[in-house]
């Protein structure tokens, strides 16, 4: 079917028409090719961020003070395994197989999120990462659970509960931490010194220079700019921090009464792009570590596409025989479908 330039066709109309009414898209529905491409992008880096942001935390497993420490430890970082799953499986709707997806990623074509580029060096790094980090992803990623395409939504929704969990057990690490000796309080503030802007860098470059941010808000993928939300989160853990008895390192913090919400200091953006350019203090590390995990799974792939294989096999040779049988059983045996020719 071909379309004169200003009308607009059917499909592109009702898919403005389900976007104007906050409605939600499914993977069956007509959209826009550029919606697609948008929406493949962004959950497949969230996914990747979710799979390479595993790495700071599987170090310190070996290495918690105490059995429970590595339990709690070790459930969460199962849990942001899973969350890639999710992730990938609603990329997956849009029509890209996971191991183009993969590959974006071990090719250095996909971005994954700038934070998790940077060392875990002690303890109270996994109480800054689970208090900033996830705190950040909580407030990035509540809005998109109302994003327009279904299955990303859905999928957040599951997601933001257990990244509560996640940033209640950093927030007790550190509590821990800044009511304890010297030392660890001291470790613990050095952790929220060195987290801190990379964390508020997790929404994303400043308005202005976020090319992506008015098309996705208009597609309501996007709730709120990334300005928006950096200040929604500067906001929640100023008087945090002050519960923690630790302060955040950076001078120009204060309370705007006329604005009602805290002013806060320029962020290192020339540092962002060289991080998300693959020149963070860990990238080469990272990405090193993903390509030998991604390699030292091909059996498991392997076992995995051989056991569903045969499971197939076995599944049509039952259908086949099963048709045989029902075929030559007396008319009386035959299901009842069957006799009336359904
Ligand atoms: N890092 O135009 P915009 C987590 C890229 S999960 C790297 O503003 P957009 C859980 C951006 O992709 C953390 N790249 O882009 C956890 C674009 O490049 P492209 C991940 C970044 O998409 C916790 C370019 O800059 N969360 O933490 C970053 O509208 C603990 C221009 O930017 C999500 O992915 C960055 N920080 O907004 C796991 C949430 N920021 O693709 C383990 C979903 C921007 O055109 C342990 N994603 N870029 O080549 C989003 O909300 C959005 O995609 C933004 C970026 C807000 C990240």
């Amino acid at each position: 079917m071909t379309h004169t330039d200003d009308a607009v066709a059917p499909e592109q109309e009702h898919f403005d028409a389900l976007i104007a009414d906050d409605s939600r898209i499914e993977p069956r529905d007509w959209m826009p090719e550029a919606y697609r491409k948008t929406l493949t992008r962004q959950i497949s880096q969230h996914a990747h961020s979710e799979i390479i942001g595993m790495q700071p935390e599987a170090n310190w497993i070996t290495r918690a003070p105490s059995l429970k420490r590595k339990s709690i430890l070790m459930a969460k970082v199962q849990d942001e395994a899973g969350h890639g799953l999710y992730l990938y499986s609603s990329a997956e709707t849009l029509g890209t197989p996971r191991p183009v997806l993969n590959d974006q990623l071990l090719t250095g074509r996909a971005k994954y999120s700038s934070i998790f580029n940077y060392p875990a060096r002690t303890w109270a790094d996994m109480g800054a990462i689970g208090w900033l980090v996830d705190g950040a992803a909580i407030c990035n990623q509540v809005p998109l659970c109302r994003a327009s395409y279904g299955p990303y939504g859905r999928a957040m929704v599951r997601i933001c509960k257990e990244e509560s969990f996640h940033q209640r057990q950093g927030w007790e690490i550190l509590y821990e931490l800044s009511h304890g000796t010297d030392a660890q309080k001291k470790m613990a503030q050095d952790a929220v010194d060195r987290f801190y802007g990379p964390a508020l860098q997790m929404f994303g470059p400043p308005d202005a220079d976020s090319p992506n941010s008015q098309q996705s808000m208009a597609w309501n993928i996007k709730r709120f700019s990334n300005d928006e939300l950096r200040q929604r989160f500067v906001d929640m853990i100023v008087p945090q921090a002050e519960a923690l008895g630790l302060t955040l390192p950076d001078p120009d913090l204060v309370w705007n009464e006329e604005r009602q919400h805290y002013d806060y200091g320029e962020l290192d953006w020339d540092e962002f792009m060289s991080v998300i350019k693959g020149r963070g203090p860990c990238s080469v590390q990272r990405m090193k570590r993903r390509r030998e995990a991604h390699e030292n799974g091909a059996w498991v792939r392997e076992a995995a596409a051989a056991y569903a294989e045969r499971q197939a096999a076995r599944a049509a040779e039952a259908a086949n025989h099963e048709d045989h049988e029902t075929e030559t059983a007396p008319s009386s045996q035959r299901p009842a479908a069957q006799l009336i020719g359904a």
